[in-house]
């Protein structure tokens, strides 16, 4: 008999259908995010679940459902999975890097520069139709080429972010990380490490692109805020809750910073009331890694590895992208 699969959200039927070729398989075909007990209900006697960033996998979750033996999401950060608690469950942990870096590299830069050239701020104006003539400063705002470039979280997809911004834009590039990068990126991208403070107290631009975790919880709040220039930037597509949002719409509401672009939110779908009514903001539905061959290549990843994790296809027992691969092997997924 084949084993069962829930998939929790809706996903391209192509993904669907391989998924059939090994599993039995239930999906989330109205495409709403299941309340934590109808996930924990619909879960119950399946092997697999195929997930993404909106499913929280707990403790409490795990020991519910103890026919569960992998949990394998399509988004990259997993913060919304306990992995420890899983690994001493025994069940089985994949994400799904490197095919989103450089789309996801792509949509930062593109709302790193709408922010900083106003884009939305003045299309909305012309929409309204108060465009009535040309004036010498209408919409200026600061220029990317040239400017300090400040990458918060040196991961993979910030240094595709810094390699767009020194490459391209002849940025200069600060950043700051737990640890440093090799000596040779430092000089491909004419990058240099700084202390978080110096970070924000240099950069004209900010973009952030640290994982979320408690120690990440509000990394930028009002006191983060007030060491940057009245002139700068800042751009978030990592996660929401590593920017104080509330601090972040007084600021802006006060142009102690000059703008910001958000593509990720504390609490989302909802957003800040704050951060609705301030003009100088940019505001996207966390769409960073949205490019649809990267939607599919993010998507036939997470089956690739829910494939592998319960025995089948072509990488049996060897999911590609495995968090706690030391599960392989023990007693659920034996
Ligand atoms: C996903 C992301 O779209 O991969 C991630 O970590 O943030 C995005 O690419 C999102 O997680 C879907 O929930």
């Amino acid at each position: 008999m084949k084993p069962s699969v829930l998939v929790a959200l809706r996903v391209f039927p192509e993904v669907v259908a391989r998924l059939r070729e090994h599993f039995e398989v239930e999906t989330n075909d109205a495409d709403a995010d299941w309340p934590q007990a109808e996930l924990i209900a619909r879960l119950q006697g399946q092997a697999g679940a195929y997930i993404t960033g909106a499913q929280r996998i707990d403790a409490a979750l795990l020991a519910a459902c103890p026919q569960l033996r992998a949990v394998c999401s399509m988004a990259v950060g997993y913060n919304n999975i306990d992995v420890p608690a899983c690994t001493a469950h025994g069940v089985l942990v994949s994400n799904a890097p490197d095919v989103l870096t450089e789309t996801t590299a792509d949509f930062g830069f593109a709302l790193m520069m709408a922010t900083a050239r106003r884009i939305t701020e003045s299309e909305h104006y012309l929409r309204r139709g108060e465009w009535s003539k040309w004036s010498v400063d209408l919409f200026a705002g600061s220029d990317v080429h040239g400017a300090t470039l400040g990458v918060l979280g040196m991961g993979r997809i910030g240094q595709a972010i810094a390699r767009r911004g020194a490459l391209g834009f002849g940025m200069k590039v600060a950043y700051h990380n737990r640890s440093k990068l090799d000596p040779a990126i430092e000089a491909e991208l004419g990058a240099r490490w700084v202390n978080k403070e110096d970070l924000l107290r240099q950069c004209d631009h900010l973009v952030i692109v640290v994982p979320y975790s408690a120690a990440s919880h509000h990394l930028i709040g009002a006191a983060e805020l007030a060491l940057m220039k009245p002139t700068a930037t800042l751009t978030n597509i990592a996660r929401g809750g590593i920017v104080d949002d509330a601090a972040l719409a007084d600021a802006l509401r006060r142009k102690a910073i000059a703008a910001a672009g958000l593509d990720v939110f504390e609490g989302e779908p909802a957003v800040h009331p704050g951060l609705l009514t301030v003009p100088n903001v940019v505001l996207t539905p966390h769409i960073a890694s949205a490019s649809l061959p990267t939607r599919m290549a993010m998507a036939q990843l997470a089956a690739d590895n829910l494939i592998a994790a319960l025995g089948c296809g072509p990488n049996k027992g060897r999911p590609p992208t495995a968090l706690n691969p030391e599960v392989l092997g023990t007693a659920r997924l034996a």
